[in-house]
């Protein structure tokens, strides 16, 4: 297991490198903590750094590979924090996560947070705005050595779920996470570092998340570990009638659906139930003789 600073990680297998390949490797869980007031399924509840850090050692305690810290919701319609707001609810937490024993993800999109987060030892930024939101962030991520998780979503948060028109919603996200690969490369972040993502949930309606699990082969097919964000998300509410804080067995069913079509990673907020629930259907995969 990876430990210490990003620096000590430099050489190090990376978390992309310990994903889906080759066969029979485990699904990873990514643990969220999000240090905001106003995150769609747990804003306020780990605002203070200390209930934060907490919550990131219980996710590594009950199985994750690495814990995802985030300082500004991105739930339909919310809005950009300011820079010093969103240093001010994250650093605390990394800060807090040196020496950790598994991978610091820091969830931004802006390239001076990212920075901060990678000195204070974050392996990983996870960027839903797949590298354009800030024009230094791929610079940053190149020279560092960091895992980078490139993520579809067509607009910004606060008008995405207004234009969610696709002709074919697999294609254009696969096309578009293939662009932003090729991005990602020229500007000198190494392959092996990158994950994609389909961004469930950023811009979509129920169809196209539903469209987008069931053929997650199709985004695998681009050659890098796929990571899936479905955790307590709306169209889970809308299948099942269930409120936020009741949609962890939904949760656990379409994680093993992403998993069953090639997701490597799974990003959720309920890490023990989503460890068990993986481990049994890689088991049963790996029977089967089959790799996801
Ligand atoms: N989903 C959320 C946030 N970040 N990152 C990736 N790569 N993939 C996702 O699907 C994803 C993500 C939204 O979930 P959450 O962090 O719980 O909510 P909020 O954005 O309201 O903080």
């Amino acid at each position: 297991m990876w430990r210490g600073t990003v620096r000590a990680s430099i050489g190090v297998e990376p978390l992309a490198g310990r994903t889906g390949q080759p066969a029979g490797r485990r699904p990873l869980i990514m643990g969220v903590v999000n240090a905001t007031p106003d995150s769609f399924s747990d804003g306020g509840k780990f605002l203070d750094p200390e209930a934060a850090a907490t919550e990131a050692r219980r996710h590594v305690a009950d199985g994750a590979a690495v814990v995802d810290i985030g300082g500004e919701s991105t739930r339909p319609g919310s809005l950009s924090v300011p820079m010093e707001e969103e240093l001010s609810r994250v650093i605390p937490v990394f800060e807090r996560l040196c020496g950790l024993d598994a991978v610091t993800s820091i969830d931004t999109s802006k390239s001076a947070i990212a920075a901060r987060a990678i000195e204070l030892g974050a392996g990983m930024v996870n960027d839903v705005t797949a590298l354009r939101g800030d024009s230094d962030m791929a610079g940053i991520c190149a020279a560092a050595g960091v895992d980078v998780c490139l993520m579809h979503m067509s607009e910004r948060p606060r008008e995405m779920q207004r234009n969610a028109r696709y002709e074919d919603v697999v294609s254009e996200v696969k096309a578009f996470l293939e662009e932003r690969l090729s991005f990602a490369v020229a500007e000198g972040i190494a392959e092996r570092r990158i994950l994609l993502d389909p961004g469930i949930g950023f811009g979509k309606t129920l169809e196209h998340n539903v469209a987008l699990i069931a053929r997650l082969d199709e985004i695998a097919a681009l050659g890098r570990p796929v990571l899936v964000g479905v955790s307590r998300k709306s169209f889970l509410g809308a299948i099942t009638g269930r409120e936020v804080t009741e949609r962890l067995p939904a949760t656990v069913a379409a994680c093993v659906q992403a998993f069953e079509r090639g997701a490597s990673v799974l990003r959720v907020h309920d890490v023990a139930a989503a460890r068990d629930a993986l481990r049994v259907a890689h088991a049963i995969c790996e029977s089967n003789g089959r790799r996801p």
